[in-house]
């Protein structure tokens, strides 16, 4: 059975974003080899960037050794770390393997000595005093972690094989039965959500590079003021791609997308760039109202967006009048699903993180705290980190959102297949 560490999934997240984003492969544990400092040198020597960890009852105390353990003298950061609060000092420089107490050798470093044997550590007094430790530790457990960087280069060929595959399934994506020449995807949600990043994100990543064409920003009123539809290209192909994202006023408590607003765009009636006003929906007088609207004009699909972080703070009022939202598009048989966005901004969320990003404990508490409070099922629920203030594309968070926007045309699809047939033909073409 592969040896596990003893520390808690939190701790070591607290470590991992401590010392830069690391991976940590366990190299060494004191308990499986009858706490020998041979073999911890055995198999700890020359392996890269490396963390000692001593686990203490309350605490774990340890030490970062950025070029390992070498025949160098290097410095050491020594640290502590409580709960998820973590104090660090530096000493040295010191040759690594003098952090060992160890009757063959009676070298060692004055500050910080760990005598494996006796499963303790003697620390001197302005070492105490910076981590405010007593000056002798007993501890449970001795391990070493080799701190590798989170994205080999190999893993980073095989996201880009399967951010390729994503694409050119994309790119040959068909609304389902050539029903509509392109299905109709709308991007709601509350105010600052991550809406048009959303759009533009998208639109980067089949150009082949960031691209800012949809208007971002914070303001509390909003940023997104006309309604707009955006077709995408394949790099510098001309024609459009067969779907459109429709990009809206966001959602607030009071203000914000006027209900009548959001029948109007489900059904077909707002032009392009119609200029929102909160107060006072479209009317069938506007000038370029849609009055006949065809199944190509509807919306085929619903992706309601929210900012990870904030999405179980909703006010009540807001929460209750999404889930009229939801109740409504259930009613008339229109299909929905969750775009979860800013989970590179989520608490204790590494860049690393991404690459396997449904599997993290604090996405999994997210998404099922959507699932409980709005209703939504768990698959229907995608997490994306959207381009906001990058200059380069990003293999892991092009493969999220081409994942995520596969997740939506296939719903559109399903919408379409399971239309009445007299709907399919008679407002199809
Ligand atoms: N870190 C991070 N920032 C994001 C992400 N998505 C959006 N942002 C930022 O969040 C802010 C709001 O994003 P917008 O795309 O304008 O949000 P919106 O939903 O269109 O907002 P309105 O049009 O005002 O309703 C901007 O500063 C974006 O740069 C994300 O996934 N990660
Ligand atoms: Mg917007």
């Amino acid at each position: 059975m592969a040896t596990r560490t003893r520390l808690t999934w939190l701790q070591e997240k607290c470590l991992q974003n401590y010392f830069g984003g690391k991976r940590f492969c366990l190299l060494f544990k004191a308990s499986e080899c009858n706490f020998s400092h041979r073999d911890l040198m055995w198999k700890c020597w020359a392996q890269g960037p490396t963390m000692l960890v001593l686990h203490n009852e309350n605490y774990v105390v340890g030490a970062y050794l950025q070029e390992g353990f070498q025949e160098k003298e290097v410095s050491i950061t020594l640290f502590v770390l409580r709960e998820t609060e973590v104090s660090e000092c530096t000493i040295g420089p010191y040759f690594p393997a003098f952090l060992f107490y160890d009757r063959e050798n009676l070298d060692c470093i004055p500050d910080f000595q760990v005598v494996l044997y006796e499963k303790k550590v003697n620390i001197s007094s302005e070492t105490e005093e910076k981590l405010g430790l007593p000056w002798k530790v007993t501890i449970q457990e001795c391990e070493v972690f080799r701190c590798e960087e989170l994205l080999e280069e190999r893993k980073i060929r095989d996201i880009a094989l399967i951010q390729s595959n994503l694409l050119n399934a994309l790119k040959t994506y068909k609304p389902y039965e050539d029903l509509v020449p392109q299905t109709q995807v709308l991007l709601l949600g509350p105010i600052g959500a991550g809406k048009s990043s959303f759009v533009n994100s998208v639109k980067s990543v089949f150009k082949g590079s960031i691209t800012h064409q949809a208007l971002v920003g914070c303001d509390i009123n909003g940023i997104s003021d006309k309604y707009r539809t955006y077709s995408i290209t394949y790099r510098n192909d001309d024609s459009p791609l067969p779907f459109v994202l429709c990009d809206s006023l966001g959602l607030s408590q009071k203000a914000g997308l006027h209900m009548e607003d959001m029948r109007c765009i489900l059904n077909g009636h707002t032009p392009d760039r119609y200029q929102f006003n909160s107060m006072k929906p479209i009317t069938s007088k506007h000038p370029n109202y849609i009055p006949d609207p065809l199944l190509k004009d509807r919306i085929h699909c619903v992706v309601f967006v929210f900012d990870i972080n904030s999405v179980d703070q909703l006010s009540y009022g807001l929460v209750a009048k999404i889930k009229r939202i939801r109740k409504g598009l259930i009613k008339c048989g229109i299909l929905h699903v969750v775009l979860l966005t800013h989970v590179d901004s989520l608490d204790l969320i590494t860049k690393g993180d991404l690459i396997d990003i449904y599997n993290c404990v604090p996405v999994k508490l997210k998404l099922e705290a959507v699932h409980r409070d709005f209703g939504f099922a768990l698959s229907d629920i995608l997490v994306v980190s959207n381009y906001a203030s990058e200059w380069h594309l990003d293999p892991v968070k092009s493969m999220l959102i081409l994942l995520a926007l596969r997740q939506i045309l296939y719903t559109a699809n399903d919408f379409l297949e399971d239309l009445p047939l007299d709907k399919q033909v008679s407002e199809g073409k």
